[in-house]
């Protein structure tokens, strides 16, 4: 395998909606280059990208597979590096995580559908870091595609800056092959080929329209640089050679966004596309300087790219493999990397061993001496890095940033199904959760119930589906109990006496208090003051008063919730000589706590969520009705190119099973995350029933007092 260096590097994501073709048209382009026998299909799970046992079994991707072509000629050949990401709801956070490590992507839309939610998404995150980007408008094959409308939904979607490149000869079943407006020549290919198109004439069919957008490609290009204008001004024209670094220039700098065409099935402008990216994306050395932060990050440090700067290497994917165990995936950010080469990491300190270095072709590893700057690789074993790590010289550390994800928007009870799966649930999770970001597994301290939290109903189905095939571990899966809470309202004033005279040694114990509300989700859920002068109640069984507190309000008032938000003040009592104890000042501030909820006019809280929720405009109105029902609160709406993001606040109680509600109610073209915001008290009518519900599963289990 040839070591390829920054200027013969090319960093692509094919991002976009699910279904656009993304999959395909990197087996198309493997299949083209010569990299791979035949062309590999998503539906018979042959797609080199499309490996895992889930991804084959759905017929979709769910992480991204990496995948490289080489390409262009002999003297000049160039790598292209293809990360291939999901586009469905549940699964996009995969796109977004990588993109840090690509110079451009390349946005999939399908042919017939034009611009949908994820692709409105994705280039929202393209947008943050100023990614150029190129269109490919794929499946142009299919029935009902339809090149200019396409256009139209991208150039309303993405205004004036999105510009063909290309024009499709012939279209849907009868599609042949494209026109290069840039260097005004036509290829045409047979359905289903080898992907290398004949150079031939315009044909007239398109010759029209060829020469107005070639025109019209001419002027924009003139339009950003004076040097340009002039010369077009005097020729009327733009030759080839000024052109072409123009156009490279302009999607560079987010100036422009070219559209090409293909099909990527039917292996149509494929080579074109690999030419295409050759001449016009960025290379691998032409990205800006990098910033990362110093080793205790504290201040900025950068980066330029380059080989003869130190290692720095940084972890963006990682799997955890039957066989090979711990696989990390890295950009070389700097430096090159030597095989063997031991490398700091910065986020944990410690030296770890770059032991078989590979270039990742589908699920397959292709050693290699060593890795420049600007390009991608893999790397077993190593001991403790994970996804988002940065490792490098030991003599120059720098800490580049981890992608931000959303909160997870979805969590189950997880239980084991027998006691046999109960030590695989745990090891099993753990080792998911360092391939998948947005994976939690944990233990609620309140309800002691093991959570888990994903980004939809469909991730958990997959996690739950690779627990039973890779750790063969069953697992049952429930809606979380609501971590209800119980607080007071009033005040009280009471006292607590414990009193046992049974012959021989008695118990004694007698306490006066006084409790009240404190602010409503404060830090503190419960204060103690100790008010007592001239030792009613001698010093060292003043402790013992408040955990007997402490523990009665672990266990609740009204149905078994802990009860919070509240300060007790200890100011009066009695002892006796003999008879008290620990014990028993303990039982006398338990019986002095309950007496006191009796008066403080208990109520239960609940937690309220903040939720987000992005849907196509059209479901706007059904999707507020339904957050009314819920008793949600909206917070905020907003519109963004033909989204509507809903802000609301809404009880966890009445979300439970949202996600599978929202995918019903908007044909799964909606998604939403959530998390924890504050506690609420919650409306009589509930507190009746949760009431109730305990008191009747209290009645099932004896009473421990
Ligand atoms: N007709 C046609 N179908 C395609 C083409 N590309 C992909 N498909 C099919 O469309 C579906 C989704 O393709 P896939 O590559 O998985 O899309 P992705 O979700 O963007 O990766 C699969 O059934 C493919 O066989 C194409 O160019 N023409
Ligand atoms: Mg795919």
């Amino acid at each position: 395998m040839k070591v390829y260096e920054g200027s013969n590097l090319r960093n692509l994501a094919l991002i976009g909606h699910g279904h656009a073709g993304k999959t395909t048209l990197v087996s198309a382009m493997l299949y083209t280059s010569g990299g791979a026998p035949r062309l590999g299909r998503v539906d018979d799970g042959s797609a080199p990208t499309d490996y895992d046992e889930e991804e084959i079994a759905r017929k979709m991707s769910i992480s991204t597979g990496l995948a490289f072509v080489e390409w262009g000629k002999p003297e000049a050949r160039v790598k292209i590096n293809l990360l291939d990401t999901p586009g469905f709801n549940m699964f996009v956070h995969e796109a977004k995580m990588v993109l840090p490590v690509v110079d451009a992507a390349l946005v999939v839309v399908d042919g017939v559908a034009g611009v949908e939610v994820v692709t409105q998404r994705v280039w929202g995150y393209c947008e943050e870091i100023n990614l150029p980007r190129m269109i490919v408008v794929s499946r142009m094959d299919r029935d009902r595609a339809d090149a200019t409308r396409v256009v139209e939904s991208l150039t309303n979607a993405f205004g004036r800056a999105v510009t063909p490149l290309q024009l499709p000869i012939g279209s849907e079943k009868s599609l042949s092959g494209i026109v290069d407006l840039v260097r005004m020549k036509a290829y045409t290919y047979e359905m289903g080929g080898n992907g290398k198109g004949k150079e031939g004439p315009i044909p007239a069919s398109v010759a029209d329209a060829a020469k107005e957008a070639h025109e019209k490609l001419v002027e924009l290009v003139a339009e950003g640089k004076d040097e340009l204008m002039e010369e077009f001004f005097e020729t009327g024209t733009i030759p080839e050679e000024h052109l072409v670094p123009a156009l490279h220039e302009a999607i560079r700098e987010d100036k422009l966004f070219p559209v090409l065409f293909t099909s990527g099935l039917g292996n149509i402008g494929v080579d074109e596309l690999m030419d295409f990216i050759v001449d016009y994306t960025p290379g691998a050395n032409e990205h800006h300087a990098i910033t990362g932060w110093t080793a205790d990050g504290e201040e900025q440090a950068e980066r330029k790219g380059t080989d003869n700067e130190p290692a720095s290497v940084y972890v963006f994917k990682t799997m955890s493999d039957a066989f090979a165990g711990r696989i990390s995936y890295f950009k070389v950010f700097s430096g090159v990397l030597k095989n063997d080469a031991s490398l700091q990491n910065y986020n944990r300190n410690t030296l770890e061993k770059f032991a078989h270095i590979s270039l990742i072709q589908g699920k397959a590893a292709v050693p290699i001496p060593e890795i420049h700057a600007g390009d991608i690789g893999a790397v077993a074993k190593l001991r403790e890095t994970l996804t988002g790590d940065t490792l490098g010289d030991k003599a120059s550390p720098i800490r580049y940033p981890a992608v931000k994800l959303p909160e997870p928007a979805i969590t189950f009870a997880i239980e084991p199904k027998s006691r046999a799966d109960e030590d695989k649930l745990g090891v099993g999770l753990h080792k998911l959760m360092e391939e998948d970001a947005m994976l939690r597994f944990f233990r609620d301290p309140q309800t002691k119930e093991f959570l888990i939290a994903g980004t939809g109903q469909q991730h958990i189905e997959v996690v739950v589906s690779k627990m039973r095939k890779r750790y063969h571990a069953e697992v049952v899966l429930k809606a979380p109990k609501v971590p209800y809470r119980e607080t007071i309202r009033g005040k009280a004033d009471v006292q607590g006496r414990h009193k046992k005279q049974t012959g021989g040694h008695g118990q004694y114990g007698d306490c006066k208090i006084k409790m009240e509300p404190l602010p409503r989700n404060a830090e503190v859920e419960f204060e103690f003051v100790n008010d007592i002068f001239g030792g009613s109640i001698p010093r060292n069984f003043i402790p013992a008063v408040e955990k007997g507190i402490k523990d009665a309000a672990g266990r609740g008032f009204l149905a078994g919730y802990p009860v919070v938000n509240f300060r007790v003040i200890l100011y009066d009592g009695s002892y006796h000589d003999v008879d008290s104890n620990d014990l028993s000042f303990q039982m006398a501030g338990r019986i002095a706590f309950r007496k006191a909820m009796e008066q403080a006019k208990p109520t239960l809280l609940e937690p309220i969520m903040n939720v987000e929720i992005t849907i196509p405009d059209e479901f706007a109105g059904t999707i507020m009705g339904d957050l009314n029902s819920r008793r949600g609160r909206i917070q905020g709406m907003d519109n963004k190119a033909g989204n509507t993001i809903v802000k609301a606040e809404v009880p966890m109680a009445e979300m439970l099973t949202y996600g599978a509600d929202l995918t019903s109610m908007t044909q799964g073209r909606g998604s939403f995350s959530m998390e924890m915001h504050h506690y609420d008290t919650v409306p009589q009518a509930q507190q009746d029933k949760i009431i109730e519900k305990a008191k009747a599963e209290r009645g099932e289990v004896t009473e421990e007092e």
